[in-house]
C-alpha cells in the first residue's frame, strides 16, 4: 500500500463512538481496536495517512473529560477520544439520537420524543467533537463525519475552517421529505450536514429523499448528484458499505475447527431439521416480532412442520435503558415462550432464542448452517447481516428472505424480497425458501455472491476519500480588481483596434436595488454615463439584462446604448430603434401548462401575482405574508422543477420572485450573437460586468482575455470584483475620461465597414 503524497493531507474519521475497547493491560490502560465493519475499512486508511479517529471511547465520566492515561492509551492507536458525562450521554446521545432522529428517520414517528434541553445537548456536543476536531487538523485535511449523531458537525468545522476537505455518510435511512419535515429542528439538521462537500447514503431512494428535503425545507436548488450553495457546491453520492468478505470466507485452522464443532453441534440439535436463521440487535425496526408471528403463523398452519425446520434467533441485547426497547424484549420473550409453548415437543423446541451477542467464529458458523435466512427488518438503512449470510454461503447454496424496505434489497435483487408487514407473505416467503431446490438456491445465491465478495470495504472507503477531495470546490471569490490590474485594463482599453464592447447588467451592477423592481429608475448621474460611452467612437456599450424590452427602452432608450433585454430573449443594436427577438416558436409551448400553476397559487398566497413577461412567466410574492410567502415559494419551485424536466426550461428562483423560461434564452447566448456579427480577427477590448446567476452565463461564454467582473463578493466564473455599483461606474467614468483613440477618417471607415455584419 503506498502512502499518498504529503500534499493530499492528512484523514481523519469521526464517529459518535470509537472503535475501541478499553481494559487493564500489564502496562496499564490499554486500547484494542475493534475488527469489522466500518473499522477495518477505515482504520488502514487513517494511519496510512497519518491522520486519526476521532470519537468517544466508551465511558462516560464525571465532568465529561477524559483522564490523561485514557488519552494516552487511545492516542497509543491514533485515535483521539472525546469525552461526555453521563448527563451529557443521556441528553445529546441516548434521547436526541436515539429516541429522536433514529424512529423517525425509520418512520416511526409515535416513537419519536423531541425535547429542546436534549436538542441543546446535541448542539453542545457536536461542537465539542467539533472543538476536538479542530485541534488536530489543518487546512488541507480530509473530515469523513460518519453518521446521525453528529449531523451538524459539517457546517460548524466548515465555519472555522472553509478550506477543510469534509464528508459525510449516513448510515440510517434518509426518510421521505414527508417524515423528515417533522422534525422540530429539520432546517438546522440540514444546513448542518450540507457544510460537508460530499455527502453520502446507502442509496439513490436516500439520496433523493436528502435532495427533495433540501429543496423543499431549504428552497435550494438541487441537480441530480449536486447542490449549489452560491460560494460552493455539495456533491451527492450512493455508495453502499460493503463488508469485509474475506473475513466470512475459509479461516484460520483454529477458527475453522471452532467453526466446524459448533456447526456439528447445530447439526445434532437440527436432528435433519432445516435450519432458518434470524440475527440482529434487539431493535424494534429490525421487525423480530413481526418475523416471530410469522414463523408462529407458519407453524399453525401445519404444525408437523416442526419436524422439518428449526429456527435460531440471535437478538443481541441494544439500547436496553430505553422504555420502549425494554418492552420489545418482554414482547419478543413472551413470543419466543409462546412458540415453544405451543408448538414445542420435549426435545423438539421450535426456537432458539438468544437475547446475547454472540462470538465471531459462532456467527460464522451460523451463517453457514442455515438452510435460509430471515433477514426482514420493516426498516433498515442497508442491513450487514443479509450481505454476511450471502458472503458466507461457500457452495453458494441457502435462501435469504429479505425485508424489502432493506438498503440492502437495492444490491441483493436474487432474495425472496418480502413485505415483513405482511404476516401471509412472510409465511409464504417462509415456505418458499424452505422449499427452494438447490438449482434455484445457486441461481439466486451465486450471482449475489459474486457482487458481495467483489465489493471490499477497503474500496470503498478509498473511493469515499477520493470523492471526497475530487468533490471540494470552495472557489473564493473573485480577486478585487486591484491597482496592477486596473492599468493592465486601462491599457487593453486604450490599445484596442476595433470598437471596445461592454456589456454591463443593470439591476444590482449600474444601479443599486430599490425596494421594488419599479423604483430602481436610472438617476442622471447613470444616464449621463451611458451617453458618453455611447457616444465614444470606438465604444459599443450595452445593457444586458432580464428586464422587458419596453422598460429598458423607457429608462435608457436615449442613452443611445445597445440592449439585451429579458436575458436574451430580445435584442437592440446600439442606437436603432427596434428590438428583435431571438426565440423559435417552440420556446414557449409550456406556458400553457405553467400559467394555471402559478394561478392556483395566486389564489393560495394572497398578495402575490403573476406577471407576464414575453418569454418566462413569472410569480412574485414580495407583497405577500413573507412567511406563507416564503413556504408556497418552496413548494411551487418543486413542483415546477420536477414537472418541467425536459421541456427545455428551467425555473428560477429570484428575489420574492420565481420565474420560469426556455432553458435556451441567456444572457451568455445572446452575448454571443453579438459578439458573432463582429469580425473576430481585430484585437478587441470586451468587459462584462454583472451580480447575479444570471450573468454567470455571460462570463462563462467571454475568451479568457475578456475583463469579466463580479459586482459584489461569491464564488463566480469572473476574473475580477467590484465592492457594488458605485466602484462600476467610478471605473466606467475613468474609461470614458481616458478614452481609446479616435480612429483615423481612414481606419475608422475600413473599421466600420468590416466589422459589424
Ligand atoms: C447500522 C444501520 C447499516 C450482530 N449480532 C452479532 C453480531 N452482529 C453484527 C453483524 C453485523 C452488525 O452486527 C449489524 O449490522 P446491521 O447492518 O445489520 O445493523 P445496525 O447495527 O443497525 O447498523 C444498518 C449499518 O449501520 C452499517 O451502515 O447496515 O442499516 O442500522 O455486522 O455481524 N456480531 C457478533 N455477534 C453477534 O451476536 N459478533
Amino acid at each position: 500500500m503506498s502512502a499518498p503524497p504529503p500534499s493530499a493531507g492528512r484523514l481523519f474519521l469521526v464517529s459518535n463512538r470509537l472503535p475501541v475497547t478499553l481494559s487493564e493491560g500489564e502496562n496499564g490502560l490499554e486500547a484494542t481496536l475493534s475488527a469489522g465493519g466500518l473499522a477495518t475499512g477505515l482504520v488502514g486508511l487513517h494511519q496510512e495517512s497519518g491522520g486519526g479517529w476521532i470519537g468517544w471511547p466508551g465511558l462516560t465520566t464525571a465532568d465529561g473529560t477524559l483522564s490523561t492515561e485514557v488519552q494516552e492509551a487511545l492516542r497509543a492507536r491514533d485515535l483521539i477520544g472525546v469525552g461526555l458525562s453521563e448527563e451529557e450521554h443521556r441528553g445529546y446521545y441516548q434521547k436526541l439520537s436515539n429516541q429522536c432522529i433514529w424512529p423517525l428517520f425509520h418512520y416511526f414517528k409515535e416513537r419519536m420524543h423531541y425535547d429542546d434541553d436534549d436538542w441543546e445537548q446535541y448542539v453542545a456536543i457536536n461542537r465539542r467533537f467539533a472543538d476536538a476536531v479542530l485541534a488536530e487538523v489543518q487546512d488541507e485535511d480530509v473530515v469523513f463525519v460518519q453518521d446521525f449523531h453528529l449531523m451538524l458537525l459539517p457546517a460548524m468545522l466548515r465555519e472555522a475552517r472553509p478550506n477543510l476537505r469534509i464528508g459525510f455518510f449516513l448510515h440510517i435511512p434518509f426518510p421521505s421529505s414527508e417524515v423528515f419535515r417533522i422534525f422540530p429542528r429539520r432546517e438546522e439538521l440540514l444546513r448542518g450536514v450540507l457544510g460537508a462537500d460530499y455527502i453520502a447514503f446507502h442509496t439513490m431512494g436516500y439520496l433523493r429523499h436528502f435532495r427533495s428535503s433540501v429543496c423543499h425545507l431549504l428552497g435550494l436548488e438541487t441537480r441530480t448528484s449536486s447542490i449549489d450553495l452560491g460560494d460552493r457546491s455539495v456533491r451527492l453520492d450512493s455508495r453502499p458499505l460493503p463488508i469485509d468478505g474475506w473475513r466470512w470466507g475459509p479461516g484460520s485452522e483454529e477458527d475453522e475447527q471452532k467453526i466446524a464443532d459448533y456447526q456439528q453441534e447445530l447439526a445434532e440439535m437440527a436432528d435433519g431439521r432445516q435450519l432458518v436463521l434470524g440475527v440482529e440487535r434487539m431493535d424494534y425496526t429490525k421487525g423480530i416480532p413481526e418475523r416471530l408471528l410469522a414463523v408462529k403463523d407458519f407453524l399453525a398452519e401445519d404444525p408437523s412442520r416442526v419436524d422439518r425446520m428449526f429456527m435460531v434467533q440471535v437478538a443481541v441485547p441494544s439500547r436496553a435503558e430505553v422504555d420502549d426497547y425494554r418492552e420489545l424484549k418482554d414482547e419478543v420473550d413472551r413470543l419466543a415462550g409462546s412458540i415453544n409453548s405451543e408448538f414445542g415437543r420435549p426435545g423438539r423446541l421450535p426456537l432458539h432464542y438468544l437475547y446475547q451477542s454472540v462470538p465471531p467464529w459462532q456467527l460464522r458458523a451460523l451463517y453457514r448452517s442455515a438452510d435460509v435466512a430471515l433477514v426482514t427488518p420493516l426498516r433498515d438503512g442497508l442491513n450487514l447481516v443479509a450481505k454476511e449470510y450471502v458472503a458466507s454461503r461457500l457452495d453458494n447454496d441457502g435462501a435469504l428472505v429479505l425485508g424489502e424496505s432493506t438498503g440492502a434489497a437495492w444490491e441483493l435483487g436474487e432474495a425472496l424480497r418480502v413485505n415483513p408487514y405482511d404476516p401471509d407473505a412472510m409465511c409464504r416467503a417462509l415456505g418458499h425458501a424452505l422449499d427452494m431446490p438447490k438449482d434455484e438456491q445457486i441461481a439466486r445465491m451465486a450471482p449475489m455472491r459474486e457482487r458481495v465478495l467483489d465489493n471490499d470495504i477497503e474500496k470503498w472507503a478509498r473511493g469515499c476519500l477520493h470523492a471526497i477531495r475530487r468533490s471540494h470546490r470552495v472557489g473564493p471569490a473573485p480577486a478585487p480588481l486591484g491597482v496592477d490590474a486596473r492599468q493592465e485594463l486601462l491599457e487593453n482599453w486604450q490599445r484596442g483596434t476595433a470598437p471596445a464592447i461592454l456589456l454591463l447588467d443593470y439591476d444590482g451592477t449600474l444601479q443599486p436595488f430599490a425596494q421594488r423592481p419599479e423604483g430602481a429608475v436610472p438617476d442622471p448621474e447613470l444616464l449621463s454615463l451611458l451617453r458618453r460611452l455611447a457616444q465614444l467612437p470606438q465604444v459599443e456599450p450595452w445593457v444586458v439584462s432580464g428586464r422587458p424590452p419596453q422598460v429598458l427602452d423607457e429608462w435608457l432608450g436615449a442613452t443611445g446604448v445597445g440592449f439585451v433585454a429579458e436575458h436574451g430573449a430580445y435584442l437592440r443594436n446600439p442606437g436603432a430603434k427596434e428590438f428583435q427577438s431571438l426565440l423559435d416558436n417552440d420556446a414557449l409551448t409550456w406556458r400553457d401548462d405553467v400559467r394555471p400553476i402559478l394561478e392556483r397559487f395566486v389564489g393560495h398566497v394572497p398578495g402575490s401575482l403573476i406577471e407576464e413577461k414575453a418569454v418566462g412567466l413569472a410569480w412574485h410574492y414580495r407583497e405577500a405574508d413573507p412567511v406563507l410567502g416564503a413556504w408556497q415559494a418552496r413548494e411551487l419551485f418543486q413542483h415546477l422543477t420536477e414537472l418541467l424536466p425536459d421541456q427545455g426550461v428551467q425555473v428560477m428562483r429570484g428575489n420574492k420572485v420565481i420565474e420560469v423560461r426556455p432553458a435556451s434564452v441567456s444572457k451568455g447566448m445572446s452575448s454571443r450573437r453579438i459578439l458573432k456579427a463582429l469580425d473576430p480577427a481585430k484585437d478587441r477590448f470586451l468587459l462584462a460586468a454583472g451580480d447575479d446567476i444570471t450573468d454567470e452565463s455571460l462570463f462563462r461564454m467571454l475568451p479568457d482575455s475578456a475583463w469579466t467582473l463580479l459586482v459584489g463578493s461569491r464564488k463566480s466564473q469572473a476574473r475580477f470584483r467590484l465592492e457594488n455599483p458605485a466602484e462600476l461606474r467610478a471605473l466606467l467614468t475613468w474609461l470614458a475620461d481616458c478614452p481609446p483613440p479616435a480612429p483615423t477618417a481612414a481606419s475608422s471607415q475600413a473599421a466600420g465597414s468590416a466589422d459589424r455584419s
